[in-house]
C-alpha cells in the first residue's frame, strides 16, 4: 500500500513533469549513478573511515536484503534516529532501494518528539544509536512495543543487550535467494521531513521522489557543486538544509565527498576542514559566529573554503561581512523550510544583495505571495506574510485534515509564518516571524508544545513561552508562568520538562513568575507584551 499524502493538482503535476523537474526517477538513483559513473571515489569520510560509492552502495543492498528477510516490504515506515555518522547514508538509501519510508528524528529529539513520530506513523522498523539516552537500556523500546504492537524490527548502532546491532545487518552472510528490494514509485513517499512546528504535535512532512530528487538537483546547479567537491555536514545530518540544499545527496548526486562531523565546534571543524581539504559547508549563524571567534583566537590562518552557506536562521549584515573577510570564502545566504521552498542567493550577484537579502526561490515554478492580515497581498516593499507553492513545496502534512486547512490557503500555498519583504530585485528578506515557534540558533521550538508541557505541571496555572534576543544563539526561550504555588522554582519546572521527555534545547532559558499574563482585545495572551517586558528587563 503507498503511504498517503496530499498529491499536487493534476494540472500542477503535469506542468511540473512536462517541465522536466519530476524525471519519474526515485532518490536511489542518486547512489545507482554516482556509483556507475565514480565506483572507487570517496562518498563519506567518517573518523578515520573512507567509504567508496561502490561500498556505500553494496552496505545499503545488503542492509536491504536483511531486513526484508525480517519482514520489512515496501509500503512500511521506519523511525530512525542516529547521530552525524556514515551508518545514517547506509540507513537512509537501504530504506529507500526497498521502498520503506522512514522519518529521520535529530538526535537531540527526546522521548516527547520520539514518541509522536511513532505514534503518527506506526512504524515496523526501528533503528536508533546505543550513544542516546533513550536507547542506552531497553526500557524505552519495551515501552513502544507495548503501543506499537507492529514494531517488529529494532536494530541498534553500537553496542545493547536488547536488540539486533545495526552493522551486524549488513556484516552477515546473506545465503540464498532474496527478492530483489524495490524502491516506492517516484511519485509516492519516499521519505518523512520533519517540521519546525508551531503547534503542540510535531508534524511529519511526507516527501515524494520527484519533488525531492528536483530540489537535490537544482541545488546542486546553483551552489556549483562538482565531482571535486568537499562537503562538511556540521548540522544534524537529516535536516533539510544538509541533506538536500544541496547537502549531503546534492554532494553523492555529483559525486563528490561528503565529510562527517560529530557537531559544529570550532576546534573540531576546523581540523576536519583543513585535515581533508573540505571546500564547502553549511552552518546556521550562531555557528558562524563561533567560528569567525574561534578563527580571531587561532594563531594558525583561518581553514579555507571555498563556499560557506549559512542559513536557518537570521543572518546579521555584520557576520556576513565578517565571514567573506575571515575566511577569505564566497558567502551564500539559505533561507528554506523543511515543507519545501528553498532560496538562496547567488553567487554572481552584487555583494549587496549576498550580504543584505535571504536570495530568492530555487525554481523559476516557485510562486510567492506576501500577504496581509487578511489574506490580501501587500504592495511591493510592504511586510507581510509569506505564502507558497510550487514543484518541491508539499501540499499538506501528514494525517492532520484539521490543521492542514490552517496551514494552506485555498489556493494550496503554504502559510510559512515567516514575516518578509521582496525587494525590487525580487529577492527574499526575512524581517521577523508569525508563527507561535523560537529559532534557537536554528533550531526550531513549537511554543504551544512546552506550554502544554508547562500546563500538565500541577503548579502551573499559565504559561506563555516566547523568544528574547541573545547575543549568541539569536534567540533564546522565556517561559511566563502563573504559578498557584508561589514556592515554585524553575529548577522544579526544568526537571519537569526533563521528565515529559522534552529535549534539552527546547528547555526555556529563563523563567519570569508573574501574577498573570497579558491578553489581548480577543482574549488570548498578548505575546508583544511579553517580548516587550522581557527586552526592557534585559535592557537594565
Ligand atoms: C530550515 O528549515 P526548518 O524547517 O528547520 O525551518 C524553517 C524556518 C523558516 O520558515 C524560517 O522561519 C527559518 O526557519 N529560516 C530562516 C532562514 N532559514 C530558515 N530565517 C531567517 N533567515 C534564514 N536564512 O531552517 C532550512 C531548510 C532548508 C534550507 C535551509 C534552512
Amino acid at each position: 500500500m503507498p503511504i498517503e499524502f496530499t498529491p499536487w493538482p493534476d494540472a500542477y503535476a503535469r506542468r511540473y513533469r512536462d517541465k522536466g523537474y519530476w524525471r519519474g526517477e526515485p532518490l536511489t538513483e542518486i547512489l545507482q549513478r554516482a556509483c556507475n559513473r565514480h565506483p572507487g571515489a570517496v562518498a563519506l569520510i567518517c573518523g578515520e573511515r573512507h567509504l567508496t560509492y561502490t561500498e556505500l552502495d553494496a552496505k545499503s543492498s545488503r542492509l536491504a536484503s536483511s531486513l526484508m528477510r525480517r519482514g520489512i516490504e515496501q509500503g512500511d515506515t521506519a523511525l530512525v534516529q542516529l547521530p552525524n555518522v556514515a551508518e545514517f547514508y547506509i540507513v537512509f538509501f537501504a530504506l529507500l532501494k526497498m521502498g520503506v519510508a522512514p522519518v529521520n528524528a535529530l538526535f537531540s529529539h527526546a522521548r516527547l518528539e520520539m514518541t509522536a513520530y511513532a505514534q503518527q506513523l506506526r512504524p515496523k522498523l526501528l533503528i536508533a544509536s546505543a550513544e542516546h539516552r533513550l536507547f542506552a537500556d531497553g526500557v524505552y523500546v519495551t515501552g513502544l512495543r507495548s503501543f506499537l504492537p507492529t514494531l517488529s524490527v529494532v536494530a541498534i548502532h553500537g553496542r545493547t543487550e536488547y536488540a539486533e546491532n545495526l552493522q551486524s545487518l549488513w556484516e552477515c552472510d546473506l545465503d540464498g535467494a532474496a527478492d530483489e528490494p524495490r524502491p516506492s514509485a517516484p511519485d509516492q513517499v519516499a521519505f518523512f521531513q520533519l517540521s519546525g512546528g508551531s503547534t503542540g504535535v510535531p508534524k511529519l512532512i511526507p516527501r515524494t521522489h520527484d519533488d525531492y530528487f528536483y530540489s537535490v538537483r537544482r541545488s546542486t546547479e546553483i551552489c556549483g557543486l562538482t565531482a571535486e567537491s568537499r562537503y562538511l555536514c556540521a548540522l544534524p545530518a537529516p535536516h533539510n538544509y544538509p541533506l538536500s540544499s544541496p547537502g549531503a545527496l546534492g554532494v553523492f548526486h555529483v559525486g563528490g565527498t561528503v565529510v562527517m562531523a560529530r557537531n559544529p565546534s570550532a576546534d573540531f571543524c576546523f581540523d576536519l576542514i583543513r585535515r581533508h581539504k573540505v571546500n564547502i559547508t553549511a552552518i546556521v549563524p550562531t555557528v558562524a559566529s563561533l567560528w569567525l571567534d574561534a578563527a580571531a583566537n587561532d594563531s594558525r590562518e583561518a581553514p579555507n573554503l571555498t563556499v560557506m552557506q549559512v542559513g536557518g536562521a537570521r543572518l546579521s549584515e555584520t557576520v556576513a561581512r565578517r565571514i567573506v573577510a575571515v575566511f577569505g570564502c564566497r558567502l551564500q545566504q539559505v533561507f528554506g523550510m523543511a515543507e519545501g521552498l528553498v532560496n538562496y542567493t547567488r553567487f554572481d550577484e552584487a555583494p549587496e544583495r549576498i550580504f543584505t537579502t535571504q536570495g530568492r526561490p530555487m525554481s523559476s515554478d516557485d510562486e510567492l505571495k506576501v500577504v496581509d492580515a487578511d489574506g490580501e497581498e501587500v504592495a511591493a516593499g510592504e511586510v507581510g506574510e509569506l505564502l507558497t507553492r510550487g514543484p518541491y513545496t508539499i501540499r499538506g502534512y501528514y494525517r492532520c485534515p484539521e490543521y492542514n486547512a490552517r496551514a494552506f490557503d485555498e489556493d494550496g500555498f503554504y502559510r510559512t509564518g515567516d514575516l518578509v519583504v521582496m525587494t525590487a530585485d525580487g529577492d527574499v528578506k526575512v524581517v521577523g516571524r508569525k508563527k507561535d515557534q523560537i529559532n534557537r540558533g536554528g533550531e526550531k521550538i513549537p511554543a504551544e508544545e512546552i506550554e502544554n508541557v508547562l500546563l500538565a505541571h500541577e503548579a502551573v496555572v499559565h504559561a506563555a513561552l516566547i523568544s528574547m534576543p541573545d547575543a549568541v544563539m539569536g534567540e533564546k526561550s522565556c517561559a511566563y508562568i502563573v504559578a498557584s504555588d508561589a514556592a515554585l522554582r524553575p529548577i522544579a519546572l526544568r526537571k519537569h520538562l526533563r521528565s515529559q521527555g522534552v529535549a534539552e534545547f527546547k528547555l526555556p532559558d529563563r523563567f519570569e513568575f508573574v501574577d498573570q499574563l497579558p491578553l489581548t482585545a480577543f482574549g488570548k495572551v498578548d505575546k508583544q507584551t511579553l517580548r516587550d517586558d522581557i527586552q526592557a528587563k534585559l535592557n537594565v
